[in-house]
């Protein structure tokens, strides 16, 4: 069995001016089937081959650094482009909006914490949102393809909204303006699945 890359739910140019058509067509056709084709090479014929990747990044021995940086991109760009749509934007509803509001006072306060998050990753990596099991909410930031799932690494929980802060994943439309890509996914999110995610995990 090997992994996919997952079509994308939308076209390539459908997420501009935020995320534009240029860097949405190598990020996920080049950097994403990468990944997936490195993780498929690294997990051949070996005990991992057949597990499911929430499995395999959550036992991950940390020091099989092709399987952690491979598994980590093939896994946090599946969930990137699934929480992004061109109908995105706007607040989350439901149990999510109460869980956000409970532990951060309100939408543009959680809003603050998580771009901050994103700001602050120095160099490459992601800025989560995670659950807990009991539907408490954690947001933190992770360096280059690790991911909440994985062990020690700081940062818990299952992730269910995932930023990537590569400069890969802005350069081209933003340059070195981290802050104003981080704004423009506020424009993106599609918080019907993050809320549906929320309630799954929590
Ligand atoms: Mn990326």
């Amino acid at each position: 069995m090997s992994f996919k890359l997952p079509q994308l739910p939308y076209s390539h140019d459908s997420l501009e001016p935020h995320i534009d058509s240029r860097t949405m067509e190598i990020h996920h056709g080049k950097h994403h089937a990468g990944y997936t084709n490195n993780l498929n090479n690294a997990i051949a014929d070996t005990d991992l081959d057949g597990l499911s990747i929430e499995k395999i990044l959550s036992e991950l021995d940390m020091g099989n650094l092709a399987v952690r940086n491979n598994g980590g991109g093939f896994f946090n760009h599946s969930l990137f482009w699934e929480v992004m749509s061109p109908d995105g934007g706007g607040l989350p509803s439901g149990d999510l909006l109460t869980a956000i509001n409970d532990s951060y006072g309100s939408f543009e306060d959680f809003k603050i914490a998580f771009s901050k998050a994103a700001a602050t990753r120095f160099g490459s990596g992601w800025a989560w949102l995670c659950v807990h099991p009991g539907g408490k909410l954690e947001i933190c930031s992770t360096a280059n393809q690790d991911n909440p799932l994985m062990r020690g690494i700081g940062c818990g929980g299952h992730p269910i909204l995932g930023l990537d802060v590569w400069e890969h994943a802005y350069y081209l439309n933003y340059q070195n303006r981290r802050p104003d890509y981080i704004s423009g996914f506020f424009n993106v999110i599609n918080w019907d699945v993050v809320s549906k995610k929320y309630t799954e995990k929590s």
